[in-house]
């Protein structure tokens, strides 16, 4: 999975990159207006998956990992139709979900590019830009498409011609300063349009980045205020502070659990926000086990045993026959797959089979096939 970090300057996009992949990168530098971009990629932490390595002893561990960009630089009001925001632009592109951080600190020291902190404003002006981004994309390709329909219409596809009345529909919701995500369009009309990868399209999820003062105590009136702008706009939010948070990753293991438990925080920022994530997309883990490896899968809620198989193999989804299953609780609870097959919680099922979170699976393939 790739996440994309979106924010105004100084909202503390880059030290909430810092927290969640555990690394440095220089914060603060907002001012420069940079073309490179901090990439990090992570595991997902999983406790199941851990406790599956102490199990097996593989050779090879395989977690499930998440691939982090914070494009520098960060959205102004206006970006979308200058030369900087469509490098910002380009950067989160091929991200499949937004973070979008924003600034609800107070901090002298660090002055708000618009003067003064409003979260709602703010998050509400990183709304429009994505969307404003997104008309100039449709546009500049409505231009094109309706040009070659004059010319040249032998020529197009019947998917080209298509797309001239998609994107008109597009238009007139992004005109009406709707996300693309809400336009009401059917799923075989959006694969049409894919490739265009509208940034207004993806689901976006809110980080209130929050005073140090805050943690753990009740939300002021301005977070207040942001968390009903998201109930009403149907944006799942956290509160959290990052500069704290990024304090804390330099910490180590055990001393990081001490300082949360002071705080009176039971998980801490990073894996609250990669499980939101994760529950936003619908997307679950299963597992495959063995000595040789244990690997965690991603796949979305509602996949199917076949699905599963092809996100091993193609070959695998091409052969398949059955596949073996156990939960992740009956597997570790009775400690062993003999031991799950003796008590009946090992099953076979078929390609239509519904991958549950957790389940442990092996794929009964046919390579001949
Ligand atoms: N007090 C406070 N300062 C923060 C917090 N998050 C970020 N900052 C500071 O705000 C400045 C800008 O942060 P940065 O992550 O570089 O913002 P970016 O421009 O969005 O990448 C830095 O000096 C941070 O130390 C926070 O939660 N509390
Ligand atoms: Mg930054």
């Amino acid at each position: 999975m790739k996440v994309g970090i979106i924010g105004l300057p100084a909202s503390g996009k880059t030290t909430l990159f810092n927290v969640l992949t555990r690394s440095s990168a220089q914060t603060g530098s907002f001012g420069a207006r940079s073309r490179e971009e901090n990439l990090g990629v992570i595991n997902v932490p999983d406790p199941r998956f851990h406790r599956l390595i102490e199990m097996y002893r593989p050779k090879k561990e395989a977690p499930a990992f998440i691939e982090f960009v914070d494009a520098l630089g960060g959205l102004e009001t206006g970006s979308a139709r200058s030369g900087v925001g469509q490098d910002f632009f380009a950067a989160i592109r091929s991200a499949e979900t937004l973070v979008n951080v924003v600034r609800c600190f107070s901090n002298e020291a660090v002055p708000h590019p618009s003067g003064s902190v409003d979260p709602v404003r703010d998050a509400r002006a990183i709304v429009s830009e994505l969307i404003l981004g997104d008309m100039v994309l449709v546009e500049r390709r409505l231009e094109r498409l309706e040009k070659q329909l004059q010319v040249n219409r032998a020529k197009m596809t019947g998917d080209q011609i298509s797309q001239i009345e998609l994107l008109k529909r597009l238009r007139d919701t992004l005109e009406a300063e709707v996300p693309a995500r809400k336009a009401e369009l059917k799923p075989d009309e959006w694969l049409k349009l894919r490739e265009l990868e509208f940034l207004s399209a993806k689901p976006i999820l809110m980080v209130a980045n929050i005073d140090e003062a805050s943690i753990g105590g009740e939300s002021g009136e301005q977070v207040s205020a942001l968390h009903d702008y998201c109930r009403e706009n149907e944006f799942p939010v956290i509160d959290l502070c990052a500069e704290a948070e990024m304090q804390v990753t330099q910490l180590g293991p055990e001393e990081e659990a001490e300082f949360l438990a002071a705080y009176g925080i039971e998980e801490s920022g990073r894996d609250r926000l990669i499980r939101l994530a994760y529950e936003q997309l619908g997307l679950i883990s299963f597992f495959t086990v063995g000595e040789d490896e244990v690997k965690a899968w991603t796949i979305r809620r509602g996949q199917t045993a076949v699905e599963a198989a092809g996100r091993i193999h193609t070959d695998i989804a091409r052969g398949f026959i059955r596949a073996e299953v156990v939960s992740y609780d009956h597997l570790t609870e009775d400690g062993s797959l003999a031991a799950a097959k003796e008590k009946g919680h090992w099953r076979l099922e078929g390609k239509d089979y519904i991958v549950q979170d957790g389940d442990i699976l092996n794929i009964r393939f046919n390579v001949s096939k």
